[in-house]
């Protein structure tokens, strides 16, 4: 059954007898004649929002949400809107500001290793707001700024305002300055690697080759990684389309052959009529090189874009050929790493050089270690077939990994609100927390740089979830002990609030006025407050304001404007950058009751690299060379083997090719279908998808007959790193070696706060390795685990993953 049914939404009410805005002269002029909105009575109020999820209606009743339903002009919402009115309530709220009981009473004497185990005290906002004050200036005058960790890194929520991860910023910039994060979790190992090849990251942002362009010229998509409706359910910031479905669906109609390489199948291969062709994960790159292997010696590359566009092929070929190192990068030689047939791979070659062809890789083959090199082996293999810059041909890398990044950006955009200058210049890579709690002062390695990490004394987190997100969370529970002080913003009682000093609770998007609006969607949405604060939670801002009021500098963090005075302000600044493209917005009145405003669609046939392919000289890219890099001097300078000058395969430390008796089996762990990371665990449709109450695993049926396991039981996941209880679902959806779990559960331990102890609740990262992909770009490598599974028998400890924490 599709998610869509299980809440089985109907579309909403047609939007024509709603007024609404389109942006440009003859758009305002006949939206001045058409209908005011018509909401039933003040008591029972719908009202127009926006989420990451995508825009929604809600319904409030006496002061209440209690439902709500999609944007009528969406074609693909996400049933997991449905998910609001429970979590607003849920008891996983936290109710009051509150503190760590031995922390409260000793300070930075009380023990780090404590977080996590011992009960909170209730404090009120005064109180809470001058302990947090008294850290920022304790730490600050015995350690300097540069032991603040404020980076803040996590999804938040929508809004430009509202945005908590950037007031943190903002906050301790005012402060004197924090060490601030690098890159991210999402691809972080290719955002490091594509400027070296050509010149931008605009193959992972966009604006690249539109669904458009391709529903017209393309004949074949190749996806490495598959497409995946599951993760386009969200946009960074919010949407009021959800297009990539819907594209799919044309492309499909057009006609255009689809191939899946993935370890799982994926709703869509079904759904679309793809091919699926399973692989062993983290051996892609063997697969693309073996791909530019047979385009090379059975002549169908193209040699003369390569010459024009490209250099440093003569650096690749003779390892291609195995002219380098004695073996070829052949169809044979892959199928033997990958397990995708070498017939098949030679005539995939075939089809791709014969035919229109677009290659989309997902973000999700270089979150592993090495993981560089199939995003580098997808623009080898991709100049090889000489399509770059031609309509519906070449590649991209974020087609169907998240709603919207193929849709050109708008030209006008709303901006957020500001994180300010921040005095300090250390920054680490993201995903080198641990590493750097663990080991200050320790010299490492990114991008070509030689850099040490900071001692970080406090720590301050408004909108992530780091005890979900990060890699071996037995490992980061010894590192979260070592600072003196924690602080956690957040509206529920996630892992990382139960492992905080002092807690303060905050808002959810629902419970205050905001701005949502993304530069891949069409629409600026009003997002007005729907139901006063939850208990005694309170804005981000609010909360921030009020610090830095005590730490002296109120006016240079608020700038003397209220939320609505933000708001007025940041819409005041999109209207004026409108003007500059010829655009009218209405003025904000007018924006905040019709409740959105719709701008035109940009151009829809662009074509990523046609400029470049028209005239490589005027148009140069922004690598040394002004070509696309198959083998990058810079690169190769920087003497890093587990990053070499050009795409190679290098064999991972943990991958089927190297498991063992201990650890026969290569996790994947997946985006979730049912939430958005950790956001909506506690939602009822994550926690209808549990198998008595664990997060579900899929086992291919010869691996789980190994077990005896039947989809239903439950089975502990495990390796040296830990272990973790999950819910088991026997399924030749995943091939065999390879089990596949969502990301995103609460960790629930055993024993709370100790590290090794057993995740009753099936977060991967228990289990998932602490390692950088490598020393260019130091990116999380979570797709790079082996582990075991066995069934557990008897009984299980009850789940208390959502229950709020003891109040002494
Ligand atoms: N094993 C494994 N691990 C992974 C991944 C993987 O593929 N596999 N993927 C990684 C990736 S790509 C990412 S991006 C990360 C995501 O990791 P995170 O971004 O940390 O995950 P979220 O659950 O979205 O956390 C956001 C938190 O912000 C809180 N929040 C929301 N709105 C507000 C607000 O207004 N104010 C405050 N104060 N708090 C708010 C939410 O309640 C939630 O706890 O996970 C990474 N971890
Ligand atoms: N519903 C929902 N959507 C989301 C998110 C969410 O939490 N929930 N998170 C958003 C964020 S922050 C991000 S970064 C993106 C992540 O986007 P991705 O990283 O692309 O997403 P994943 O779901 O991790 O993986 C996509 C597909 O890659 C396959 N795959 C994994 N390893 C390999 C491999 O080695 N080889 C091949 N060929 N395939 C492999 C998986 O089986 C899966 O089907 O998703 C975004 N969209
Ligand atoms: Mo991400």
């Amino acid at each position: 059954m599709a998610v869509r049914d299980l809440f089985g939404i109907a579309r909403g009410p047609s939007l024509d007898r709603r007024r609404f805005l389109l942006a440009g002269g003859a758009a305002a002029a006949c939206a001045a004649s058409s209908l005011k909105p018509s909401f039933a009575l003040p008591n029972d109020r719908e009202l127009l929002t926006s989420s990451h999820w995508g825009a929604f209606r809600a319904r409030v009743v006496d002061g209440r949400l209690v439902s709500v339903a999609p944007f009528e002009r969406d074609p693909f919402p996400t049933a997991m809107i449905q998910n609001f009115p429970a979590i607003l309530y849920d008891k996983s709220r936290i109710a009051k500001p509150m503190a760590r009981k031995s922390w409260l009473e000793k300070r930075e004497k009380s023990d780090g290793a404590d977080r996590g185990k011992e009960a909170f005290v209730e404090l009120d906002w005064d109180q809470a707001l001058d302990i947090a004050a008294e850290e920022m200036q304790r730490v600050k005058a015995a350690y300097g700024n540069e032991s603040f960790y404020a980076a803040s890194y996590g999804w938040a929520s929508g809004g430009r305002f509202h945005a908590c991860d950037e007031m943190t910023n903002r906050l301790y910039a005012l402060h004197g300055g924090y060490v601030d994060d690098l890159t991210n979790y999402s691809f972080g190992a290719g955002m490091v690697l594509l400027p070296h090849l050509l010149g931008s990251n605009q193959a992972i942002g966009g604006p690249f080759t539109t669904w458009p362009s391709l529903v017209r010229h393309t004949k074949l998509i190749v996806m490495f990684g598959g497409a995946t409706f599951k993760n386009a359910q969200v946009t960074w910031g919010g949407s009021g389309e959800h297009t990539t479905e819907k594209w799919l669906r044309q492309c499909q109609a057009a006609g255009i052959e689809m191939i899946a390489i993935n370890p799982v199948r994926e709703d869509e291969v079904g759904v679309l009529g793809m091919e699926w062709r399973p692989i062993r994960p983290n051996s892609d790159i063997a697969l693309m090189l073996a791909l530019c292997h047979t385009l090379l010696t059975e002549h169908l590359a193209d040699l003369a874009f390569v010459e024009r566009y490209t250099v440093g092929f003569e650096r690749a070929r003779p390892y291609l050929l195995g002219e380098s190192d004695g073996q070829p990068k052949d169809a044979d030689w892959a199928a033997e790493l990958t397990e995708v047939p070498a017939d098949w791979i030679r005539d995939l070659a075939r089809k791709m050089a014969a035919r229109r062809t677009m290659i989309m890789t997902a973000w999700s083959l270089q979150r592993a270690r090495y993981g560089e090199q199939p995003w580098w082996g997808t623009v080898l293999l991709a100049a090889l077939l000489g399509q770059i810059g031609l309509p519906g041909g070449g590649f991209g890398f974020s087609y169907t990994s998240i709603n919207g990044y193929a849709f050109p950006p708008n030209n006008v955009s709303v901006p957020g609100f500001s994180r300010g200058r921040n005095p300090v210049k250390l920054r680490i890579p993201v995903a080198r927390i641990a590493d750097m709690l663990l080991q200050p002062g320790q010299p490492f390695e990114f991008n070509g740089r030689r850099m040490s990490y900071p001692d970080i004394r406090m720590i301050h987190w408004a909108g992530g979830n780091p005890f979900h997100h990060h890699q071996d969370l037995n490992r980061l529970t010894r590192a979260w002990a070592k600072p003196e002080t924690v602080i956690v913003q957040e509206p529920w009682w996630t892992p990382t609030a139960r492992r905080a000093d002092l807690v303060l609770p905050a808002t959810t998007t629902m419970e205050r006025n905001d701005i949502g609006a993304s530069p891949r969607d069409r629409y600026i949405f009003a997002m007005p407050q729907l139901v006063a604060p939850v208990g005694e939670a309170r804005n981000d801002f609010d909360i921030y304001a009020d610090l830095a009021e005590r730490l002296g500098y109120r006016a240079d963090f608020t700038e003397n404007r209220d939320e609505m005075g933000w708001l007025r302000h940041l819409y005041g600044r999109a209207r004026e950058r409108a003007v500059a493209e010829g655009l009218v917005l209405p003025d904000f009145e007018t924006f905040w009751e019709d409740g959105l405003v719709v701008m035109p669609r940009p151009e829809d046939q662009y074509v990523y690299l046609a400029d470049f392919r028209a005239d490589p000289e005027a148009n140069a890219l922004r690598t040394p060379s002004g070509r696309i890099e198959l083998f990058s001097e810079k690169i190769a300078a920087m003497g890093y083997d587990d990053c070499p000058g050009q795409a190679t395969w290098l064999e991972p430390e943990e991958w089927l090719g190297r498991a063992n008796e201990d650890t026969p089996l290569h996790l994947i762990s997946s985006h979730p279908q049912h939430r958005l990371h950790s956001q909506m665990d506690n939602g009822p449709l994550a926690r209808a998808s549990k198998i008595q109450g664990r997060e579900p695993l899929w086992l291919h049926p010869d691996d789980a007959s190994e077990r005896g396991l039947e989809t239903g039981d439950v089975a502990r996941l495990f390796n040296a790193r830990g272990a973790c209880q999950v819910g088991v679902i026997v399924s030749d959806r995943v091939r065999p070696g390879v089990a596949m779990i969502h990301e995103g559960a609460w960790i629930d331990p055993l024993e709370p706060g100790v590290p090794g102890s057993l995740d009753k609740h099936g977060n991967p990262n228990l289990v998932t390795w602490d390692i950088g992909s490598s020393r260019l770009s130091q990116a999380c490598a979570a797709q790079s685990a082996l582990v075991q599974i066995e069934k557990t028998d008897g009984p299980l400890p009850d789940i208390t993953a959502y229950d709020p924490p003891e109040v002494a």
